[in-house]
């Protein structure tokens, strides 16, 4: 790959002070006691940190659109005005007591390599968008990089408008109250065409940060897969009933777990399973559970190993039955998937020719990236992470490393949009 003049131009206009007011200013909303944030999609504030990108946006005079699942445009135009454009962003939404990096920091570094290619001067033929796509999280409404995976046509918007999340707000409504928040914005069509798709994020997890590196050239995302299993038995009362003519919901639901760990046993602590929800229903201590439901996150880098696992886990929960009904009901199948190799080489190019010490490293997390790879070329730049922690209160990340990702950020986006 050969470094372009213009585009370490613009890496070098980065500002590691303004990104990290930047996403100190995003952190406050939403910010809990012990560091982190706690900013659901379609929240109030996930609308409070969109207007902020929004007055961003405004303050440098950029284009702000949006589209029907509230996915947030920011354009920097292009000589071409309607060549298709080098796109960036991730997402604002946190899990619930989430880090203050994990997503914020694709969408304000996005933002920040896009206010360092105007300072330092340079057009490029193709419009630079950032986006913050609508919740990637999916702790509130699943599944998790919804508004990538409408916009990519991987899920239809119209089947995901009446998902409720636990206090019972449909993601219609959210999503309407959500769009108002935002008054008089253009929208664009799902699916309209990207150049590439580059996307920066923390690494959540320790490689990057235990071997001193910067950059981490991201090759591919390992396969995700989640479902919702809602196990149906029957109320009783906890003293009269035999243990034997017992439909108890719950004890299957535990024993499936317990069965699932077995399916998922690994000594190479390559699979990735969690049991991240648990409800019972009724919910009190004299009457036996009729109700459960859990959810599976099940991940892994190998085809093989997916086809060996994934075809059994219904009939592994099936099996534990205990005389309840059981439903298991897939709501993510991401298979593993590989970024565009000149995408990765540029990654990789830039952080070198900017002297950040780089390798190449597959993600272990999911990213909206994953969908957009369906669609265009597509890469990642992740930045490390204090002790690999995410999906935590106390997840940090320093200033230089976020700037030095921000950095390999502009330089590839100005180099993919002075593209054919
Ligand atoms: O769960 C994931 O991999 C992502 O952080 N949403
Ligand atoms: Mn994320
Ligand atoms: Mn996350």
């Amino acid at each position: 790959m050969e470094a372009k003049a213009e585009a370490l131009t613009a890496a070098a206009a980065v500002d590691e002070a303004r990104l990290w007011s930047r996403q100190m200013a995003m952190a406050e909303i939403g910010a809990t006691a012990k560091g982190g944030v706690n900013r659901a999609a379609l929240s109030d504030e996930d609308r409070r940190a969109r207007r902020l990108m929004v007055e961003w946006a405004g303050d440098l005079g950029f284009e702000v659109a949006t589209d029907a699942i509230a996915n947030l445009y920011i354009r920097r135009p292009g000589r071409q005005a309607d060549a298709a454009p080098v796109v960036t962003g991730s997402h604002l939404d946190s899990q619930p007591r989430g880090g203050k990096f994990d997503g914020s920091y694709g969408v304000v570094g996005g933002f920040e390599a896009l206010e360092a290619i105007v300072r330092a001067g340079i057009e490029t033929e193709r419009p630079i968008d950032v986006i913050a796509w609508t919740n990637e999280e999916g702790g509130r409404f699943q599944p998790g990089a919804m508004g990538s995976a409408v916009f990519a046509g991987v899920l239809r918007l119209e089947d995901q408008l009446g998902l409720a999340d636990l206090q019972g707000v449909t993601l219609e409504d959210a999503l309407t109250e959500t769009l108002a928040s935002t008054p008089g914005l253009p929208h664009r069509p799902f699916g309209h065409p990207f150049a590439a798709y580059v996307e920066a994020h923390i690494e959540q997890g320790p490689r990057l940060e235990s071997e001193g590196l910067t950059i981490g050239a991201v090759t591919g995302i390992q396969g995700l897969y989640w479902f919702t299993v809602e196990v149906s038995g029957e109320e009783a009362h906890a003293g009269t009933t035999p243990l034997k003519s017992r439909k108890d919901a719950l004890k299957a639901a535990v024993a499936m777990v317990h069965a699932l760990e077995e399916l998922m046993a690994d000594e190479s602590d390559t699979v990735r399973f969690t049991v991240g929800r648990f409800e019972c229903h009724p919910g009190s201590p004299a009457t036996v559970p009729s109700r459960a439901l859990f959810t599976i996150d099940f991940r892994h880098p190998d085809p093989a190993v997916i086809a060996r696992i994934r075809p059994n886990i219904e009939p592994v929960c099936q099996a534990s039955a205990r005389g309840c009904a059981v439903s298991v009901r897939p709501t993510i199948d991401n298979a593993p998937l590989q970024f565009d190799p000149a995408l990765i080489d540029m990654v990789e190019g830039y952080a070198e020719a900017l002297g950040h010490p780089v390798m190449r490293m597959p993600s272990g997390a999911g990213h909206d990236a994953g969908h957009i790879n369906h669609l265009c070329p597509t890469g990642m730049i992740f930045v490390p992470c204090e002790r690999g922690l995410s999906h935590n209160e106390a997840e940090n990340a320093t200033p230089a490393d976020l700037a030095a990702g921000a950095r390999t950020l502009a330089a590839c986006l100005v180099d993919l949009a002075n593209q054919e």
